[in-house]
């Protein structure tokens, strides 16, 4: 058995850098609680501050394993120092990343990318580190070396029966492997479409994935659901089959209950009105879930709440909403909460560490908004009582719940620092020979 991490963070470089920290904290937060008792807030929370800071430390995301190494564009990439070279050395960059952060306790991995020979294995060394697995996704966007036949014209969507058939196979394969490591849930999202028009039917390629996807929904084990990605282009630029929300909704309607959406954030055009697009999945008992990440253009796969911080907050406010309307069914309502970026500047476990960060803020956030006013200010038709009543909430600084939800639960009132300081990249330069060195680290 596999037990070797490496490096790993001492636990009391952690709680020494929290002992020198939690007075200011703590002073922080009395300030903040005694707004909170002016304001009202507490009135909704009767366990006070401490309350609120457990429901932030209650929530939690899962890690993608392709987001662990340096990303890059199709003009190139450059990897730090003691980046991972597999996926138990992602296993425990992961669980690095849970260590100092708190909230990401779970990996979501990419097939065949993170393919090894003993499943079994790869879930012991998981637990061994305290990690579980959420979504597995499948791959059948890019050609993987033996491969019989070429996804150059599409995947489940493409015209040979055969190519389609070979998709399928891939995604049963994805399940089982996932069944075998405690995974619940498929994402399928595919490239498929087209570069020009005239290339591809538009109605019939869509019949093509509807069918294609029946054919793994009908292997989809027990306790699993299938989700469906969306997105608008890229790899195809003219037309994308499964392209917006409206399409995932109707790939769902055509499959059968165990099948939801994933809300890819930066899988939309410019200007749309993202917690719209949940709110109306939410409607329809569609949400699946998400993958977490922020974009000033396009796919852009940049760190939660760095560019678009509002439109973060406005989608948790949905759900919070959600998660305490009593007409909204909980038994389909269970979103999945994943990050999906690419880190070409930023050091993975860094960039990851800022969007538990980020996700957990606009969370804070969206619990302070009081939901009975809001919902007379919407009644009475009071435009500005009900923006102000969410801006209020926005606009509060809830830094001192970040940091009390994550010393209460043992991990870093300052991540990010403790990263720093504790050599861990060093360490890991040393230990995974294959990696960038320090001295090729690009200047
Ligand atoms: C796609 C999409 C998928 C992810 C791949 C790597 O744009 O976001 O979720 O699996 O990238
Ligand atoms: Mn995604
Ligand atoms: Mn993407």
């Amino acid at each position: 058995m596999n037990r070797d991490f490496g490096f790993r963070i001492a636990s009391n470089l952690i709680a020494e850098a929290n002992d020198r920290l939690l007075p200011a904290l703590e002073d922080d937060a009395a300030a903040l609680a005694a707004s909170f008792e002016r304001r009202g807030v507490l009135r909704r929370f009767q366990g006070g501050l401490d309350e609120i800071t457990e429901r932030i430390a209650a929530f939690s995301m899962a890690v993608p394993s392709w987001g662990l190494g340096t990303g890059g564009t199709r003009f190139g990439r450059f990897p730090g120092p003691g980046e991972r070279e597999n996926v138990f050395q992602k296993l425990v960059d992961a669980a690095t990343v849970h260590q100092l952060a708190g909230g990401a306790p779970a990996v979501s991995l990419h097939l065949p990318w993170d393919r090894t020979g003993d499943p079994l294995e790869l879930k012991e060394y998981a637990a061994a580190l305290g990690l579980a697995f959420d979504a597995m996704n499948s791959n059948t966007f890019q050609d993987q070396p033996g491969q019989k036949l070429s996804y150059k014209f599409g995947s489940l969507a493409h015209t040979d029966p055969a190519v389609r058939e070979q998709a399928i196979e891939h995604n049963l394969e994805v399940m089982s492997f996932g069944q075998a490591i405690g995974s619940r849930a498929l994402t399928i999202w595919i490239g498929d479409g087209a570069d020009y028009p005239g290339q591809v039917h538009l109605r019939r390629s869509l019949d093509r994935v509807i069918e294609s996807m029946a054919r793994v929904y009908a292997k989809l084990p027990r306790g699993w659901r299938l989700l469906t990605e969306h997105k608008p282009y890229e790899p195809a630029f003219y037309y994308t089959v499964v392209q917006d929300w409206g399409t995932s909704l109707r790939i769902c309607q055509e499959l059968g209950p165990h099948a939801f959406a994933l809300v890819d954030l930066g899988h939309h055009l410019p200007g749309t009105n993202v917690e719209a697009v949940v709110a109306r999945l939410i409607g329809a008992g569609r949400l699946g879930g998400f993958h977490l990440n922020d974009s000033k253009y396009g796919d852009d796969d940049l760190t939660a709440g760095s560019i678009k911080p509002y439109q973060l907050f406005l989608v948790f406010n949905e759900l919070v909403d959600a998660a305490t309307d009593p007409q909204v069914d909980k038994q389909t309502y269970a979103p999945a909460f994943m990050i999906d970026q690419s880190h070409n500047t930023k050091d993975p476990i860094e960039a990851l560490i800022g969007t538990v960060e980020e996700a957990r803020r606009a969370y804070a956030k969206a619990l302070l908004v009081d939901r009975e006013a809001l919902d007379s200010f919407q009644d009475a038709n009071d435009v500005v009582a009900a923006e102000m009543e969410l801006k209020s909430a926005y606009e509060t600084d809830v830094r001192p719940l970040l940091g009390l939800a994550r010393w209460k639960r043992g991990a870093a009132i300052d991540p990010v620092g403790v990263f720093r300081r504790s050599g861990y990249r060093r360490e890991k330069g040393r230990e995974r020979k294959g990696g960038a060195s320090l001295s090729s680290r690009p200047t």
